[in-house]
């Protein structure tokens, strides 16, 4: 397991400017498991001049030898792909089997799909028919900043960090300081790949120090984030008067409408893709919407699925859910869960408090709330735990109108065996993503929101163009 109070500055392991010890904490039973450093305006600072220096080299270079590098990044990657799955599993407490099949499997399939689109792309191009002597060309945008959450650590650090390499960017990786540890993974990955010293940096801290230092610094191009639509907000505030480009992948507050007509293991399904990850995902189905007709029996199916999960500690084998990720997120759950038994909602499964066999670790009650109404505070907010809300509605335009009643505007999910309604319905939905009868997105689709969960998008081709500028040459020829 990588465990460092050390950072990873042009090229090289360097001590913190001054010591500054930040316990890592593994939820599955709220022991230290790990001791990081949380950097200072100064280690910052030598990150970014570093990055800055490296980038008129590493902008000159071939994208055939970018590519390259990328290829050698994932080499490395997949020798290490067991080494990631247990530093994940122990600092966010991802069940073993979800963490080396799913966590770590979307690293190497966010790398393939980086390098496919990397292949193909068009970096530069005529302007419209061919004859016009106007040329387009895509230059990347400088230094960025990458700041990561801890919920899918290994994904968002390779959906930001692959792009970025390979149009040509220099970048600071700032991880979560609650799960760090893939994150400097990643950095001794970076460095056997053999990049020029100064391409990648990384710094651990957190959000008040490092993170909102890189996002007003003057030196930094862009910021690429994903987290919390509250420090969303703040690092555009931040970034303001250096009027850096900003990437914001926000929260979410998914519905999964079900019409009368769909599948009849949507609901199943439905349940158990909201408590995946322990509903630590930003693109979670937390609202499931069922037609009239089929709502009791919804809720029943509901209540017998969240009561068959299991739930145990993160380095067990199995298909169960693990604990929270921290004391603060247990705490806001809990909160919630309270808050919708006060307000009304009807609790069919779960509840506040642990599962009875775990009395150490962030565990959560798998809980689903049926007759919860659109004012409920459950509703609203984005709970990110093993939460469910089910709601009836009435016919197609009562589906559309609620899933659309949030600020947010992620994923959203249709389950309907008539697939002129899945189309009518999936056009009118306010969100970047619209999941049909459970049907994956391919390699290279891209990942982002609407309204407040954020601007941009993540993910093959859509992914290079977030880290590139355009510039328009005339007189080209
Ligand atoms: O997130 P934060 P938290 C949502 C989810 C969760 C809630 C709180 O609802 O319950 O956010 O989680 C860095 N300037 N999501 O508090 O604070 C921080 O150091 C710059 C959704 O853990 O957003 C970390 O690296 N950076 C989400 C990262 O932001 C700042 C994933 C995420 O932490 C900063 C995680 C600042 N001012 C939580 N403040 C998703 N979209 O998937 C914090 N950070």
């Amino acid at each position: 397991m990588p465990v460092s109070t050390q950072f990873y500055i042009n090229g090289h392991w360097v001590d913190p400017s001054q010591p500054n010890d930040h316990p890592v904490i593994n939820p599955s039973n709220e022991e230290v498991c790990a001791t990081i450093s949380l950097g200072s305006e100064a280690d910052t600072n030598a990150a970014v001049a570093a990055a800055k220096a490296a980038f008129d080299g590493w902008a000159a270079t071939q994208v055939a030898d970018r590519i390259a590098a990328l290829e050698r990044l994932r080499d490395v990657y997949k020798k290490r792909s067991d080494e990631m799955a247990e530093a994940i599993s122990t600092e966010m407490g991802a069940p073993i089997d979800l963490a080396r099949q799913q966590q770590v499997g979307a690293g190497i399939w966010h790398l393939d799909g980086t390098l496919n689109a990397a292949r193909s792309f068009a970096w530069d191009h005529p302007l419209g028919d061919h004859a016009s002597s106007e040329r387009i060309l895509y230059e990347p945008v400088g230094v960025c900043a990458l700041i990561t959450p801890w919920n899918w650590p290994m994904n968002q650090i390779v959906l930001k960090c692959a792009p970025a390499l390979v149009t040509g960017n220099t970048m600071v990786l700032k991880p979560s300081e609650i799960a760090p540890l893939s994150g400097l993974l990643f950095a001794e990955m970076m460095d056997e790949a053999d990049l020029p010293p100064g391409v990648f940096n990384l710094v651990n801290g957190d959000g008040p120090g490092v993170g909102s230092t890189l996002s007003a610094h003057p030196d930094v191009d862009m910021v690429s984030f994903t987290g919390s639509t509250r420090a969303g907000r703040l690092i555009s505030i931040a970034a303001a008067d250096t009027i850096k480009r900003v990437s914001l992948e926000l929260g979410g507050k998914g519905a999964n409408i079900i019409f009368a007509d769909a599948d009849e293991k949507a609901v199943k399904s439905g349940v158990i893709r909201c408590f995946r990850n322990t509903g630590q995902s930003c693109n979670a189905p937390t609202r499931m919407l069922v037609e009239r007709s089929r709502y009791e029996q919804a809720v029943e199916i509901a209540e017998a699925t969240a009561k068959a999960t299991d739930v145990g500690p993160a380095s067990e084998e199995g298909r169960h859910i693990g604990p929270a990720v921290s004391e603060t997120q247990f705490n806001k759950i809990q909160d919630l869960i309270q808050k919708g038994i006060d307000e009304g909602a009807r609790l069919v499964a779960g509840g506040t408090g642990r599962p009875g066999h775990l009395n150490r670790g962030y565990y959560v009650r798998p809980t689903v709330f049926a007759d919860v109404t659109p004012d409920m505070t459950i509703y609203r907010e984005e709970i990110f735990g093993p939460v469910l809300s089910i709601l009836p509605f009435e016919d197609e335009a009562h589906a559309v109108q609620m899933a659309n009643d949030t600020p947010y505007g992620l994923t959203n999910y249709v389950q309907t065996s008539d697939r002129e309604k899945l189309r009518r319905v999936a056009r009118k939905l306010r969100s970047g993503m619209v999941e049909g009868n459970g049907t994956g997105f391919g390699q290279g689709s891209p990942f982002g929101g609407f309204k407040q969960s954020g601007n941009g998008r993540e993910g093959g081709a859509f992914g290079l163009h977030e880290f590139l500028e355009v510039k328009a040459v005339s007189g080209w020829g």
